[in-house]
């Protein structure tokens, strides 16, 4: 792994436009259940089901409950060592770019600026009805929050299962990723489409493309390094040595 990291570190060191893919395996150190870690998620309910337009459309108190429950929780944790890592090495990059999956916010708590939230984030919340769209910290909204402009009923501010993307978003990801020339995908079990392909617009671009993640996942074979182990211990070892 040693022999891995020092290459990684190298082909970081003279890369020019430097992209992260970041996924719930970063947050996990820091206490966050990923989506299809062991034990599941929440009440052994499928978070795929919870997190989808459909299921909120069926049952959006159970879906306020899981979103509830999910803020309470990350509202308690703490960025970690992978978290402060990406945000150390965008400080070590002129031109780069960090793209998360995740909602949880913790990139930015860690200092990350250079950061698109491609699935939305679990801080904001959005009116169903008139689409005012808000931030609101408070671990718990209560079941079926209601909007102060118009009363409608208040959705979690994410891209849920089934909905697309935010197209300016998606836009800005896939031309940065056109032209860079090194990639890392940390922590993502590389399943959700769009974002398990991301990888793959960097290799087309040419790029070095880097898996950081516990397991093996169906892009492994196409990346150029692939690294098993945990991204709270493996990250610091490469930013440290830029
Ligand atoms: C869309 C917000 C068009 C909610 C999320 C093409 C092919 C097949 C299916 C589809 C396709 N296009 C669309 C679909 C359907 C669907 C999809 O991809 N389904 C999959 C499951 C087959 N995609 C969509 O619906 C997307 N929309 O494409 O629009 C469209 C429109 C209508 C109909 C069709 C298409 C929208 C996807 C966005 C969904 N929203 N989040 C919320 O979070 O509350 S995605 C959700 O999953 C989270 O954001 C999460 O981050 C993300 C991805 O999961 P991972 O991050 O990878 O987490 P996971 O638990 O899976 O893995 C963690 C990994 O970390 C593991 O591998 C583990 O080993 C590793 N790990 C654990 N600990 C550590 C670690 N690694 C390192 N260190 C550690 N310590
Ligand atoms: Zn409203």
């Amino acid at each position: 792994m040693r022999k891995q990291i020092d290459e990684i570190a190298k082909k970081l060191q003279d890369a020019k436009k430097v992209a992260v893919l970041t996924g719930a395996g970063v947050s996990a150190e820091s206490g966050v259940p990923t989506f299809r870690g062991q034990g599941g998620l929440w009440r052994n309910k499928d978070p795929m089901k919870l997190a989808s337009i459909e299921g909120f459309l069926q049952n959006p108190k159970e879906v306020w409950e899981f979103y509830n429950w999910r803020r309470e929780l990350i509202s308690k944790v703490n960025f970690n060592p992978a978290h402060k890592a990406i945000a150390e090495l965008e400080q070590k990059k002129d031109d780069f770019l960090l793209i998360t999956q995740n909602v949880d916010g913790l990139h930015k708590l860690a200092g990350s600026k250079k950061v698109i939230e491609i699935h939305g984030s679990i801080w904001k919340v959005r009116c169903t009805e008139c689409n005012n769209e808000f931030f609101d910290k408070r671990p718990n909204l209560g079941i079926l929050p209601k909007c102060e402009k118009c009363g409608g009923l208040l959705r979690p501010g994410v891209v849920f299962f089934g909905e697309s993307l935010d197209p300016v978003l998606l836009d800005k990801t896939i031309e940065f990723l056109k032209s860079c020339d090194f990639m890392m995908v940390v922590g993502t079990s590389s399943v959700v489409q769009p974002a398990a392909s991301f990888s793959m617009v960097a290799k087309e671009a040419g790029a070095t493309v880097v898996e950081i993640n516990l397991e093996k996942t169906p892009y492994t074979s196409y990346m150029d390094y692939s690294i098993q182990g945990k991204a709270g211990e493996i990250l610091p070892l490469i930013v440290e040595r830029i």
